[in-house]
């Protein structure tokens, strides 16, 4: 691997195949999501060197089609790291958003309310930068990197192992980054007595499509109707996202594109509808919907980041908003430790995390809470979410709140 100080070790045990390139660097990240490509440009910025070990293909990776609302803050991160051009060219500026209830609509205005608004930008795309931007850089990314192993991340000397292409390779380093997602190796490394995991698993999912079809408006529409969540957001002027809530036991096969659109038309209403232009879905995919944290998000030298160590339902578009603060905590923390070794932050990187992470995991679950059916709904649970709405409408105060949560919180 260019760049890096190869020092080939074939031990006497190995045989051929076994052969092992022992690699030193600063940082193994694991995960080259937007956590992992993320930590690692800025830290190339900064000076700071890593490596990203990803199981999947480049391709892969960019067929996973998931969030579309970036916060403030996160849109800043990645001009920080040098790859907000095509995002500024190509986003677009949301200054508010349109909750739906029964039929009654009303809109959160961010820039009266909080003098602010969010980038619409697909997650895909903002990989795809980082990613290409790692490349020109002459990042150090692994993909397909398979059976990776933590060894010693409580040690001074940390290492990872991973095989490539059948070979195995082992990367000493100071600290490992783990981004490797909510099914990821990092967190599953760690003894069950040392983690403590807080989980709401929903009762119901939200299937997605992607259609290259004029948006329904110029803004996102989170609709609740007593047949269920929709929402209607996009990725461009020509390429909309849309989801309706799903059962658990629900399979996408079950959805063709015109059972999708019938059903999506229902929820939003006959008005709304009829501004809607359909087409054949080019992604379907159904996603689980939880709330989930781990704590602490440090292990000696090893931090989790991300997904790897919470999940919100998408309904709050809070996931990669948080995976990003997650990012620029460690990040500043360990330039502290390389630059002026200062090890306070990186010391307070899991408490700090961790009080963002909450509100937004409460934003979240209540958000979730007010625009989904639950199936064991009351007539009691239906007459609240109903007033939290009128509420909501009536009120500027209950406004600006949601306001300033769906902006996002301050790093
Ligand atoms: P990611 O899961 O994106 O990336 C982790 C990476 O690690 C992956 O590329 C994976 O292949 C790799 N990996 C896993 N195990 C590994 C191993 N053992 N070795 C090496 N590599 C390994 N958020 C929103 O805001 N809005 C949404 O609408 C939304 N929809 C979502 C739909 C789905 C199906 C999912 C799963 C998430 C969704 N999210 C949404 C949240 C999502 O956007 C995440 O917050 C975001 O991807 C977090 O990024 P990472 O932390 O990088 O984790
Ligand atoms: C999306 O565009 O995929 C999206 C937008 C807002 C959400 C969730 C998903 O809350």
């Amino acid at each position: 691997m260019a760049g890096l100080s190869v020092h080939p070790v074939v031990s006497g045990r190995a045989s051929a195949q076994e052969k092992r390139l022992k690699t030193r660097t600063q940082v193994v990240i694991i995960g080259a999501g937007p956590s992992g490509l993320l930590l690692s440009q800025l830290l190339h910025l900064r000076g700071i060197e890593s490596v990203v070990l990803e199981r999947q293909s480049r391709e892969y990776v960019l067929s996973r089609v998931r969030a579309g609302v970036l916060e403030q803050a996160t849109v800043a991160l990645l001009e920080q790291a040098q790859v907000g051009a095509r995002m500024r060219r190509e986003g677009l500026v949301h200054e508010g958003v349109l909750l739906q209830f029964d039929s009654r609509v009303h809109r959160i205005d961010f820039r009266d309310l909080v003098g602010s608004s969010v980038m619409v930008y697909g997650q895909t795309e903002v990989t795809r930068d980082l990613m290409n931007a790692r490349d020109a850089a002459g990042g150090q990314l692994v993909y397909e990197a398979q059976e990776v192993a933590l060894l010693d991340y409580e040690s001074e000397r940390p290492r990872v192992s991973y095989r490539k292409d059948g070979q195995l390779h082992e990367i000493e380093c100071d600290y490992i980054a783990g981004c490797d997602g909510f099914h990821g190796v990092c967190r599953a490394s760690i003894p069950a007595d040392r983690i403590a995991l807080f989980e709401r698993v929903y009762p119901f999912g939200w299937l997605g499509i992607l259609s290259r079809t004029r948006p329904l408006d110029e803004e996102l529409i989170y609709t609740s109707h007593s047949r269920g969540f929709a929402l209607a957001s996009m990725r461009s002027h020509a390429v909309s996202r849309y989801y309706v809530q799903c059962s658990l036991d629900d399979k996408v096969e079950q959805w063709s594109d015109d059972r999708f659109w019938e059903e999506f038309s229902l929820r939003v209403g006959p008005e709304i509808s009829a501004r809607l232009e359909t087409g054949p879905s080019i992604e379907k995919s159904i996603a689980p919907l939880r709330s989930f944290v781990a704590e602490p998000m440090r292990f000696g030298n090893l931090f989790l980041v991300g997904d790897a160590a919470h999940i919100v339902p998408p309904t709050g578009a809070k996931g990669l908003n948080l995976a990003a603060s997650d990012v620029g905590y460690l990040c500043r923390a360990l330039v502290d430790r390389y630059q002026h070794h200062r090890h306070e932050a990186l010391a307070a990187y899991s408490e700090t995390a961790l009080r963002r992470i909450w509100r937004a995991e409460r934003f979240s679950w209540w958000m979730t809470s007010l625009m989904h059916r639950f199936p064991e709904t009351t007539g009691f649970d239906r007459r609240v979410q109903v007033a939290e709405f009128d509420y909501l409408a009536g009120s500027r105060a209950a406004s600006t709140a949601l306001a300033e949560n769906y902006i996002g919180l301050p790093h």
